[in-house]
């Protein structure tokens, strides 16, 4: 049997790579895998959250994955901090992990950036609790973004040193599944920078939830540069952008990829659609696209998000499913570890 599990934390501002990277995969592999959805509610305490914000942005991501159609009766959509086998084999898995191995990891560098003496310790070993989210569940493929493949590397590697240390066959290694184009979406501000949900500037994300208005808004805003669409010889020989022609004009790319990605097409295809065009004519249509993708599903968020007995019905209901599926996976690692039952 093939088992996902993924999550998102409920930082807020859903966003458009949230959505691309990470929900919409969700909403195609289910008929392909049994799947857990969970909304990392311990994971989004590494940094601040407002508590009753934090309720607030716990319900937007359930909805997120409801309104673009994860099948709440077929998979289990629940919030971590529901289900205690997260915090407790995120524990020994904290004994498991070594230092080494987490100071190589370039999310904590990026996120603690020159503060590394002030950040919580929870973010420092975030990626042992992500293991833990994973193989709780025997969890044997992971969909992830270019951003997590470092935090999976490193899920495999303590699966494997736990099973060798504890001389147990106890843990499946777990294998990403990297999804299609655009798995990476950059800022409408600084091509540099990955769209991010913590992003000061609103002007940088489209999120879930934003009115035609404000996504029409925000793309005629966002950054490109004064040159025409090229055609597709600019693509590499299997159709995939050359880095140097990226980096040349990444603002640009991003918005071309975006439309790609949104569009379920080839970069290629869209090149060949707008060669030769400006950008003010192409960001009308992208805008137009963007509409027409986001906007039903954000008019269901909202509307899900009103109905607030319904969601935690939801949440309540899959935490319940997801605790009976760690339960026996957590009496064998006590049992390998050596902690006695009464
Ligand atoms: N820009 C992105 N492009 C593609 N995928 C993305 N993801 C996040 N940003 C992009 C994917 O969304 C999923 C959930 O991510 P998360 O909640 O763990 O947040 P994050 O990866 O830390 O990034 P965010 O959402 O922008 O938050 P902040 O601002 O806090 O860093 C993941 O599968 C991720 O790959």
């Amino acid at each position: 049997m093939k088992r996902i599990f993924s999550g998102v934390q409920p930082t807020g501002n859903l966003h458009l790579g949230n959505y691309l990277g990470a929900i919409r995969n969700f909403v195609r592999l289910q008929n392909d895998y049994e799947c857990i959805f969970c909304v990392v509610d311990m994971h989004a305490i590494t940094v601040w959250q407002d508590p009753k914000q934090l309720v607030l942005n716990t319900r937007e991501v359930a909805a997120s994955y409801l309104a673009a159609g994860v099948d709440p009766k077929r998979h289990i959509i629940f919030n971590q901090s529901q289900v205690s086998a997260h915090a407790e084999l995120g524990w020994i898995f904290n004994c498991v992990s070594r230092i080494g191995w987490l100071n190589r990891m370039t999310q904590f560098k990026d996120k603690a950036g020159k503060n590394k003496e002030k950040v919580s310790t929870g973010l420092y070993v975030y990626p042992n609790l992500m293991a833990a989210d994973i193989l709780a569940y025997k969890a044997t493929h992971v969909p992830v973004g270019e951003d997590q493949k470092q935090h999976l590397e490193l899920t495999r590697d303590i699966a494997l040193k736990f099973n060798n240390d504890f001389k147990v066959d106890l843990f499946p290694v777990p294998e990403p599944l990297i999804m299609g184009a655009a798995t990476r979406v950059m800022s409408l501000r600084d091509g540099s920078k990955k769209m991010s949900k913590s992003d000061p500037s609103d002007y940088s994300r489209i999120t879930m939830m934003d009115d035609a208005d404000t996504v029409a808004k925000k793309i005629r805003k966002a950054t490109s540069d004064p040159h025409l669409i090229p055609g597709i010889e600019v693509l590499g020989e299997n159709g995939s952008l050359p880095d140097e022609i990226r980096k040349e004009r990444p603002e640009a790319f991003n918005l071309l990829s975006i439309y790609a990605a949104l569009q379920d097409q080839e970069l290629k295809d869209v090149l060949g659609e707008f060669e030769g065009k400006g950008f003010a004519e192409f960001k009308q249509s992208l805008t137009d696209l963007a509409v027409e993708k986001l906007g039903p599903m954000g008019a269901e968020m909202k509307r899900l998000m009103d109905d607030q007995s319904y969601v935690d019905g939801i949440l309540k209901e899959g935490a319940g499913r997801a605790a009976a599926l760690a339960e026996p996976v957590m009496r064998e690692v006590y049992d390998a570890v050596g902690f006695l039952r009464s």
